[in-house]
């Protein structure tokens, strides 16, 4: 039988999820307050349970709404502060390049991975695989498996754009990529580990990403064994602005073709228009391809990067970060998300916000948030072959240097900007400090404490 509050709640839930649907975030947030005040979780009925899930879900993303107005507003301030002649977009800046020789382990956490600046690293891509890939090696490998292709959906509210289409075999796939018909196939984000082992086999995993947390969860754990997935693309397909999913870092490696990427920061997302339709992974209303400063006036605002990928070359993508993909060649690459010191706090907001409606996302927050689970990260690690990536286990022999701080650490620490403070390395300090709104790291004289600067 419903209780007086549990309609009261419903009303209150309705109400705020149509002042969500037409815009009026502060207002329908108070709503959604009430009613998950007077129907809290630990409601007995199953349905009801349910819904007071719903409810909380929708405040989560009419806060994240709420931030991304907050943003918009400041930032049309500014642009009307700065009084511009014309409207023009800040032209894109390249990405840096850096050989795998020049780049320790260390150099990577510090300068790229903790101060989110995406890398291109070169004359890596040869040593990831026991044998050159190609097409026809996929073919040879996978060519039975089954794949069902993706396709550019300009109206999607779907991930990057893309939606699924056809199932067809490798093979089939591969025969008709060059045909005029085939120019919309995208085989995306295919898992090697859960499609094709016999391929996954084959790989090594670069030592800047074999401390992955995600291989330090239990079999069978959402994201464990979902990456490195395969993208094969005709040229001209295009991946559209999106955010990877759970805040989770990307790095992608290309055997083949060409694949321009444009990046912006995180501090950049509400100058991108981002909507939150049926999920927190937003779709962006900016179209890059002819973007329209008169419509989208804040893209001003942005600091956008850019860079052609090239076969042999590895791009590291910070989490966080929106990106677009074109592929200005007929492509073959894999990528792989993943989670470190660098973006486990973001990792963990992120599921715990999926965890309200996804029970696999809620058992992976458990996991990594338990006390029990090991944060350290070995900075001497070397390249692994795929059996000992997947394999990983904590070894008292092996030198875990880099910490998670503890709250007395976090005490010394003050947060610069997008950097969260929560890394500490054993031997040595490294410093952080902004120069032209970019934070930079470097080296500290050794001292005791670690000091960041904002
Ligand atoms: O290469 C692409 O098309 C997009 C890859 C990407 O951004 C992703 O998988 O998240
Ligand atoms: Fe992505």
């Amino acid at each position: 039988m419903l209780k007086k509050d549990d309609t009261r709640a419903d009303v209150y839930a309705a109400l705020g999820s149509f002042l969500e649907c037409s815009g009026q975030y502060l207002n329908a947030k108070h709503h959604l307050e009430k009613a998950i005040h007077l129907k809290p979780d630990s409601n007995i009925h199953k349905w009801y349970l349910i819904l007071a899930k719903d409810y909380r879900w929708l405040l989560y993303k009419v806060r994240k709404q709420i931030q991304v107005q907050k943003a918009q507003i400041e930032g049309l301030q500014k642009l009307e502060h700065l009084e511009l002649d014309t409207k023009i977009m800040t032209p894109y800046r390249p990405v840096q390049r850096i050989s795998v020789n020049d780049l320790p382990f260390e150099d990577f956490f510090y300068k790229y991975e903790l101060t989110s600046t995406p890398v291109v690293i070169t004359g890596i891509v040869s040593k990831m695989t026991t044998e050159p890939w190609t097409l026809d090696h996929i073919k040879q490998k996978a060519g039975d498996c089954m794949v069902t292709v993706k396709t550019p959906v300009q109206e999607s509210v779907e991930w990057a754009r893309l939606e699924d289409s056809k199932t067809t075999t490798v093979t089939e796939f591969l025969r008709d990529l060059d045909k005029p018909e085939s120019k919309n196939n995208y085989l995306f984000d295919w898992s090697l580990p859960v499609h094709c082992p016999a391929l996954a086999q084959e790989l090594t995993i670069p030592k800047y990403f074999a401390n992955d947390f995600l291989q330090r969860t239990a079999p069978g754990t959402l994201y464990k064994d979902s990456w490195p997935s395969l993208f094969i693309a005709p040229a001209g397909l295009t991946s559209e602005l999106h955010v990877d999913a759970f805040g989770s870092n990307f790095w992608m490696a290309l055997f083949e073709g060409k694949k321009r990427w444009v990046f912006f920061s995180s501090k950049d997302a509400p100058y991108l228009y981002p909507r939150y339709e049926y999920s927190m992974d937003p779709v962006f209303d900016v179209d890059l391809s002819a973007p329209d400063l008169n419509t989208h006036p804040l893209l001003q605002l942005t600091e956008p990067m850019e860079c052609i990928l090239q076969p042999g070359e590895l791009l590291f993508v910070p989490a966080g970060c929106p990106h677009r993909v074109e592929n200005l060649e007929k492509s073959l690459a894999i990528s792989a998300n993943f989670v470190d010191l660098s973006n486990l706090e973001l990792v963990k907001e992120e599921l715990y916000v999926n965890s309200i409606m996804d029970q696999r996302a809620q058992d992976l927050y458990l996991q990594i948030t338990n006390q029990d689970f090991v944060y350290d990260m070995n900075s001497q690690i070397k390249d692994l072959k795929w059996s000992e990536f997947k394999n990983w286990k904590y070894s008292q022999n092996e030198k875990y240097d880099i910490k998670f701080l503890n709250d007395e650490h976090k005490k010394h620490v003050c947060l610069p900007g997008q950097f969260n403070g929560l890394v500490i390395h054993e031997r040595e300090n490294y410093m952080f400090y902004e120069e032209n709104g970019q934070i930079k790291a470097e080296l500290e004289d050794h001292s005791n404490e670690l000091h960041l600067h904002a």
